[in-house]
């Protein structure tokens, strides 16, 4: 322990790996095959190591996020691991770059893993380490159900529940709304009436196509209707949600309680969806969970489903936890979903542990 009594940081251990999907994404915006994931251990002098990982969405990213990473590591070293401070200072030395994209993303994987290792310290979950207790998430099923046609995506879709879920999350955005509907009507069918349908068309529609989608969509049953239109555009979302009786989701490309806050103020939203990474990471999250509380904001995750069913036992508004299996094989204990709802353990941290035989398999050099 350092004079103020918490663990102070003695260095940074960063890994690429490629980790190969097991179903591939096919979005409005390309296919996605693997997760290129940057792998963060944070060691402490007291021996304590604090695990997370970052997605970098793209194979063109994940070295730059290591190299960000690599360079903050002396900035990092001697420091006490006390997230908020560690957030405060960083973002004070990045205030005229700006902290979104790589910066926000190597800010954030220090964060949760500067948080995962406070917990492991206390021996206690971070959920309850952030003064929430171990509960059932509701989690939907979103590891695949990418842009496949209305010919394959029934099977997928069954398959998606027969893994034990109650809600599953379909890609829209086809090059007609004839397309979206049938395959909408197609996958309600073979899933049947207990199984809830999200839906997310990955910011692929101008706002007057979103305005007229949503209008016809309506009678559709959709649980919600995800980034319709370019996610920044608050306004037009606001024009979307006027014409739209589904609720209109967003969130996911918030870089920071500060963009939510903006969401907000212009009402663009009925649902927010905060990814841990590009919020800020845990400190971020827990900003953005007071801010939804304030709004009445139902809040979900977005990917990271690990830390994120901890950030929703924290969350006064929580909705639903978004699983999504892509670190799983490199996880020596993946997270457990029993009956559509994440079971968070009492396992220290985050409970990330890495499998070290995977991780070398899909290690890039
Ligand atoms: C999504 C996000 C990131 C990668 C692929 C797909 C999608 C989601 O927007 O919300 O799951
Ligand atoms: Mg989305």
């Amino acid at each position: 322990m350092n004079a103020s009594g918490l663990l102070t940081v003695s260095g940074l251990d960063v890994r690429a790996v490629h980790v190969p999907m097991r179903i591939p994404l096919q979005t409005s915006s390309g296919t996605i095959h693997i997760a290129p994931l940057a792998l963060i251990d944070l060691h402490t002098q007291q021996g304590v190591t604090g695990h997370t990982y970052l997605f970098c969405y793209t194979p063109l990213v994940l070295r730059p996020v290591c190299d960000m990473l690599n360079n903050l590591e002396p900035v990092l070293e001697g420091m006490a691991v006390a997230p908020l401070e560690i957030h405060r200072s960083l973002h004070a030395r990045f205030r005229l770059l700006g902290t979104k994209g790589i910066v926000g993303m190597a800010l954030a994987g220090i964060d949760m893993a500067a948080w995962d290792a406070l917990a492991r310290a206390e021996g206690q979950p971070l959920a309850r380490a952030l003064g929430a207790d171990l509960l059932e998430i509701p989690a939907y099923n979103s590891c695949g159900l990418g842009l496949i046609g209305v010919d394959q995506a029934p099977a997928e879709a069954v398959s998606l529940v027969a893994a034990g879920f109650a809600a599953i999350k379909v890609r829209l955005g086809y090059a007609d709304l004839r397309t979206d509907i049938q395959v909408v009507r197609a996958v309600k069918a073979a899933t049947g009436d207990g199984v809830q349908l999200m839906s997310d068309y990955n910011q692929a529609l101008s706002v007057p196509e979103a305005e007229r989608r949503v209008r016809v969509l309506a009678d559709e049953g959709l649980y919600w209707i995800e980034e319709p239109c370019a996610a920044h555009d608050y306004p037009g979302y606001a024009r979307v949600r006027e014409a739209s009786t589904s609720p209109v989701q967003m969130g996911e490309n918030w870089w920071g309680p500060d963009e939510m806050a903006m969401c907000l103020r212009f009402g663009a939203s009925d649902l927010g969806m905060p990814d841990a990474m590009k919020i800020g990471g845990v400190t971020g999250w827990l900003q953005a969970a007071a801010l939804a509380e304030a709004a009445g904001l139902p809040i979900s995750t977005h990917l990271f489903p690990e830390v994120g069913a901890h950030l929703m036992a924290a969350s006064p508004t929580r909705h639903w936890l978004e699983f999504v299996d892509w670190a799983s094989p490199i996880l020596a204990e993946p997270l457990q979903i029993r009956n559509g709802k994440a079971r968070l353990s009492d396992a220290p941290g985050t409970g990330i542990e890495w499998d070290e035989t995977a991780v070398r398999r899909y290690l890039v050099h």
